[in-house]
């Protein structure tokens, strides 16, 4: 009966009439492309309509319309498809004449010879071995961090460690950029790590907050996309939030995107990285005038009077009053007085990003944050407290009664016999008729599932320059020891370290120690340009798929089906360790693929897992259907909240018995003071918040530099990616990156709006475009982070990369993060010639 339902409504749907009725009939799975028409799929950036004609893209845009928030990013898909693509596989030609003397200084300047598909993998296959047996698993890094596009089964990411995994094991990494600071200190103060965790529920806020701080956030931009794919529910409830009327205070040292947008918004300039020191002028002036929760502090806290003399500079004579902070932050005594009080008068509601733990000692912003809503008392309130992710991939969104889709997992190492032939993993073996049976389940979807430790030699993942540069160095870690192996050989995919890593001139000659670079790209990226061996892949529009939208809502099930024919010569990522895998071993493909599965035999098990996970909630009303009918139909399952999540209040359990529903910290409580960090006895990270100066900002004696350089996440772009799309002729100033220049220090340098500019330090140079404005803090420029590395011959960066002017040091010992917001740079006119962009050119080729 439902079989023939489905093929009777399928006729009525025009849409799919370039799909022949053969296919169709001869499998209710329709797996053909359409030529003319419509797809819908997703992508971080949400769920899109692509529009086909002749079996090329021809544009796309959003699938809904939940706010009127325009997002950009929805309506590339055909530069994403076309520009710069790399066509063939292809060798540098030192490493293709001798892969054991490849010349690894000539890397992003040699020759690039194309090779054929079959001899490239050959050719990988046989050097991997060749670098594991000669130094072993340590000496092999596929950590390979980075945004890899949506999708369940065609994870680059942990299709790489699957494939590692399985031929012998890797080094991997720990943590992330995003956070690395705060998912460290978190755990110490609050049990768990905050940052990727559901907020108390929207519809809670609008109800129940009086004033809501976006502290160093910019929800209006960096909303636009999420890890899975956007549910698009976060700019329905801002705007919600502009329209309720409800006092806004904006505190950043840019008039961001969200500033604009809360027009009646107040917006309070800190300079760069002084956070924590306005915190503690707030905190002292709270203490000092008995404003403060003392039955909060008493029976949620831990540690509160071992920090009060800190508080009150009896352990170093310099009380952390509001004078005090009023010199570092730069904002004004009165302001820092009257803004603790407002907190402490009416329910507030912080939300704050992550920009402000991405700098030195980041792990303190954030701990002083929780501190300062200890004091207030509202944590576990409606509407009150703080919320690390309500930027962030639509925290607040309420969480939605249904399934979620799995994804592949990375497996365990395998084990080879003397032979060297494959024989299995610690989890999974080969039955008699040479099927290998797994014990793994797959993992859920959602989360930054690099958070795992990937093997036992993992290293922080900002420490890569640092560990590739010192093979042996051991470092502290949260209260471990570790010793950076001694890395021959790379494999990245789905990531653009030649963007995203700090104080790139390090990288470069870091990058020379390997022997061997793999990169899989579907892009002529610096990273691709930067390796030995590199793979074109297919962009997620060449290929099917399925993902969840929503990281904390889990809205909908979104197939993303294959838009397009495969570019060029590109392969998945999936293809191509499948025969890695077979050029080491048959068995090892087996295992690989789970005894031959397909892509659609993946998604399948996926979709059907969670269809039967949904058939078992009771009184559920279950929106999915069958899978053949669910793909032939080309939409998405969306699933619906609770009144139980909309009304959901982050910590209002704790709140309610603190002995029953304790933290997972050592005392139960929130931890102000922390003894477990107390017994690592680091210089740089105390055992309670505290100001420390970072190595460089505008307060210091001596500065190297002028201007306090943000490198905030860009608006128009997620990372690197659209560098490529004519969406950047919109916002590149004279061809370049624009950089935000205050008007008044604009006159001082004299350079007008629209200038070449060139930007330095003792690290670097790049040139920029200037983009002269009122809405930057004076003294403190933004070259937002994401822009393709250009180097010239001399080194300076074409295209404005403000990762050759940051800093590659860490936080501090306890989370090694990066402190990408911490730096100091020079401006000038950009005199001469300037240098012509090669960016977005193809490499030379032999
Ligand atoms: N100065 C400064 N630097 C920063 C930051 C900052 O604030 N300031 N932020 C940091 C943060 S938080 C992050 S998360 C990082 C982001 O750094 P990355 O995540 O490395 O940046 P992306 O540009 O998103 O890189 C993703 C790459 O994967 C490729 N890709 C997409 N899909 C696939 C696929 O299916 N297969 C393969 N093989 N490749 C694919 C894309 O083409 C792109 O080149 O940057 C960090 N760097
Ligand atoms: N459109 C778009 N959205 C994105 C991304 C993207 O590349 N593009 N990237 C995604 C990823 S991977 C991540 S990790 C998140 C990043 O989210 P965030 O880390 O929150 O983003 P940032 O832009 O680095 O910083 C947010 C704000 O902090 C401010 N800020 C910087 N330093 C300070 C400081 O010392 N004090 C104060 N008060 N403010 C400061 C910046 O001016 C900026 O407006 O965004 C995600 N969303
Ligand atoms: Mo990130």
């Amino acid at each position: 009966m439902k079989r023939r339902s489905f093929l009777k409504g399928l006729a009525a749907v025009p849409l799919l009439s370039s799909v022949t009725a053969k296919n169709l009939l001869a499998d209710s799975l329709n797996t053909g492309l359409v030529k003319n028409g419509e797809v819908f799929t997703a992508a971080h950036w949400g769920m899109l309509n692509v529009q086909v004609k002749d079996g090329k893209v021809i544009g796309s845009k959003p699938y809904q319309k939940t706010s009127d928030v325009y997002n950009p990013l929805q309506y590339y898909t055909h530069d994403l498809v076309y520009k710069s693509r790399i066509k063939y596989p292809m060798v540098r030609k030192s490493y293709l004449q001798n892969p054991d003397s490849p010349k690894p200084e000539l890397r992003g300047k040699d020759e690039w010879v194309r090779v054929r598909y079959e001899d490239a993998i050959k050719l990988v296959a046989r050097e991997l071995k060749k670098t594991r047996a000669a130094k072993g698993l340590e000496s092999v890094f596929a950590g390979s961090y980075g945004w890899k596009s949506s999708g369940n089964v065609h994870n680059s990411r942990i299709l790489l460690h699957r494939f590692m995994n399985l031929s012998g094991g890797f080094v991997g990494s720990l943590g992330d950029y995003s956070t690395g600071a705060s998912q460290i200190i978190m755990p110490h103060v609050l049990g768990t790590i905050e940052v990727y965790e559901q907020q108390t529920s929207w519809p809670v806020v609008l109800e129940s907050s009086e004033v809501v701080v976006i502290w160093g956030a910019n929800p209006l931009a960096t909303l636009r996309i999420a890890w899975t794919s956007t549910d698009e529910q976060g700019f329905m409830y801002f705007e919600k939030l502009r329209d309720s009327g409800k006092k806004i205070i904006i505190i950043d040292p840019l008039k961001t995107e969200t500033a604009e947008f809360f027009k009646d918004a107040m917006w309070v300039t800190p300079r760069p990285n002084t956070d924590t020191a306005m915190m503690l002028g707030m905190a002292h002036h709270l203490y000092t005038s008995g404003k403060y929760d003392k039955e909060f502090m008493a029976n949620y806290t831990h540690g509160f009077e071992k920090f009060l003399p800190y508080l009150l500079g009896k352990t170093d004579k310099t009380p952390k009053d509001a004078k005090w902070a009023s010199k570092i932050s730069g904002v004004s005594e009165k302001m820092i007085k009257e803004l603790a009080e407002l907190f402490f008068a009416k329910r507030t509601m912080f939300m704050s990003g992550w920009g402000m733990q991405r700098a030195h000692h980041g792990e303190q912003p954030h701990w002083m944050l929780v501190t300062l809503c200890s004091m207030l008392g509202q944590i576990g309130l409606p509407g009150g407290g703080f919320g690390l992710s309500y930027h962030y991939s639509n925290g607040g969104a309420p969480t939605c009664k249904g399934a979620v889709i799995g994804g592949v997992n990375s497996a365990s190492v395998g084990k080879f016999n003397e032979k060297g032939e494959f024989i299995g993993t610690d989890s999974g073996e080969f039955d008699k008729n040479g099927r290998f049976v797994a014990k793994a389940v797959a993992t859920a979807g959602t989360g930054q599932s690099w958070l795992q430790k990937a093997t036992n030699y993992a290293f922080p993942v900002a420490r890569i320059a640092d560990a590739l540069l010192n093979p042996g160095k051991v470092i502290n870690h949260n209260g471990t020891k570790i010793t950076y192996p001694d890395i021959d050989f790379i494999y990245w995919v789905g990531g653009n370290p030649f963007v995203h890593h700090q104080e790139l001139n390090r990288l470069v000659k870091a990058w020379q120690k390997p022997r061997t670079i793999v990169v899989n790209e579907p892009y002529w990226t610096p990273t691709a340009k930067m390796a030995d061996i590199v793979f074109p892949v297919t962009t997620e529009y060449e290929r099917n798929d399925i993902t969840m939208t929503g990281d904390y809502s889990n809205m909908n099930i979104a197939p993303m089906k294959q838009v397009v024919e495969k570019f060029a010569e590109a392969k998945d990522d999936y293809q191509v360790f499948t025969d890695l895998c077979k050029a080491y071993d048959e068995r090892l493909a087996i295992a690989f693929t789970d005894n031959g599965k397909s892509e659609f035999d993946w998604i399948r098990e996926y979709y059907e897992a969670a269809l039967n996970q949904v058939s078992q909630i009771p009184d559920f009303v279950n929106p999915m259907k069958p899978f053949d009918e669910f793909w032939s139909e080309n939409k998405p399952v969306t699933f619906s909240s609770t009144p139980e999540s909309d009304g959901w209040v982050r910590y209002a359990e704790f709140r309610e018995d603190p002995i029953l529903n304790a933290l997972g910290t050592p005392s139960g409580l929130i931890e102000i003071y922390s003894e477990t960090i107390e017994k690592m006895g680091y210089e740089d990270c105390k055992p309670h918040p505290m100001w420390y100066e970072p190595i460089e900002w505008l307060g210091m004696k001596d500065k190297p530099a002028k201007f306090h350089m943000i490198s905030a996440h860009p608006t128009d772009r997620l990372h690197s990616q659209f560098s490529n799309t004519t969406l950047r002729d919109k916002y590149a100033v004279a061809n370049r990156e624009p950089i935000w220049i205050n008007e008044e220090d604009a006159k001082e340098l004299g350079v007008k709006d629209g200038d070449l500019v060139r930007v330095f330090n003792k690290r670097g140079e790049v040139v920029a475009g200037a983009k002269v404005t009122k809405n930057i803090l004076k003294g403190v420029v933004k070259l937002a982070e994401g822009v393709w590395y250009d180097p010239s011959e001399s080194g300076l960066c074409k295209n404005g990369c403000p990762n050759v002017l940051t800093i590659d040091i860490p936080t501090s010992q306890l989370a090694n993060g990066n402190i990408s917001h911490t730096a100091l740079v020079n401006i000038e006119k950009f005199k001469g010639v300037a240098p012509e962009l090669s960016a977005f050119s193809d490499p030379k080729m032999s």
